[in-house]
């Protein structure tokens, strides 16, 4: 159990610790939310390998109401955990691109996910078993890439990790208003530009000009028509005849996704395996 919870520590520590890129306010909200994700499914997977399926069934309850009980996001309706990653399934993982010695996978072209949508929580979860995590566009650059691919491989949509903080500790100023604050990107820990303008650099707007009620995005539209939130951050393919564009999504939609390699998780596999090959 001790070793367990060490492993959790580092954890946390390997997927949140990126100090350069979040304020220390923002970086601790995470951390907490992380910490919380990372303990309880650890916990739940203790008990899985050692209980009976009727006592892990109750842990598993027991662990999701210790989460959701701590102010736990409208993502994580259902009691679903944010997964660690699987050793061998790090070692094995999808490269279809590479790009600066970073791996990415779309999941529709690997054969065992290719017939897979997944809701955004589920998205990132097929990506973490792997090391990985939904992509994270912090470039224009990798934003490209991304416009390329949905093109080439005529995909209507996929996931991001583009998230939207509204969850405990995220009712800061700074973050205000948040459908232009209050957006990051929960693969990598880094805050989006402002979404109201052109981000510094890229030339282009990546979000859309247009969506369901032909506003610009992000407009949380869904809360208007069923109080769903858009909290989730998907790229649509001309779905409203505006190119290839960023949308904010209620996030129980399900779509393929991109994953890329992440850097915290492939660190706590390596830490916990010293002789892996990643
Ligand atoms: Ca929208």
């Amino acid at each position: 159990m001790i070793r367990q919870l060490l492993l959790v520590v580092l954890a946390v520590t390997l997927v949140t610790g990126r100090p350069d890129k979040l304020d220390a306010e923002l970086k601790a909200a995470m951390e907490a939310k992380a910490f919380m994700e990372a303990k309880a499914a650890m916990e739940a997977k203790a008990a899985m390998e050692t209980k009976a399926a009727m006592e892990a069934k109750a842990a598993m309850g027991k662990s999701n109401d210790q989460v959701s009980g701590k102010g736990g996001s409208d993502v994580n309706d259902g009691g679903r955990l944010l997964s660690l990653p699987e050793a061998d399934a790090c070692a094995q993982r999808p490269k279809h691109w590479e790009r600066n010695g970073h791996w990415y996978f779309l999941s529709t072209n690997v054969s065992s996910y290719a017939d897979i949508k997944s809701d955004w929580l589920d998205a990132r979860n097929l990506c973490r078993k792997h090391c990985m995590d939904a992509i994270s566009i912090e470039t224009v650059e990798e934003n490209d890439m991304v416009l390329d691919i949905l093109e080439k491989q005529k995909l209507p949509y996929i996931w991001t990790s583009g998230r939207l903080c509204n969850f405990k500790g995220c009712d800061r100023e700074d973050l205000q208003p948040v459908l232009i604050n209050g957006w990051f990107w929960s693969g990598s820990g880094v805050k989006l530009a402002k979404t109201n303008e052109t981000p510094a650099g890229w030339g282009y707007q990546p979000w859309s000009a247009t969506g369901h009620f032909k506003r610009a995005q992000p407009d949380n539209a869904e809360f208007e028509i069923n109080e769903t939130k858009e909290s989730c951050l998907g790229v649509l393919n001309n779905v409203y005849k505006d190119g290839i564009k960023w949308h904010d999504i209620g996030c129980y939609h399900t779509k393929a996704v991109i994953c890329e390699d992440s850097p915290p998780l492939l660190q706590y596999i390596t830490a916990t395996n010293p002789n892996i090959k990643l």
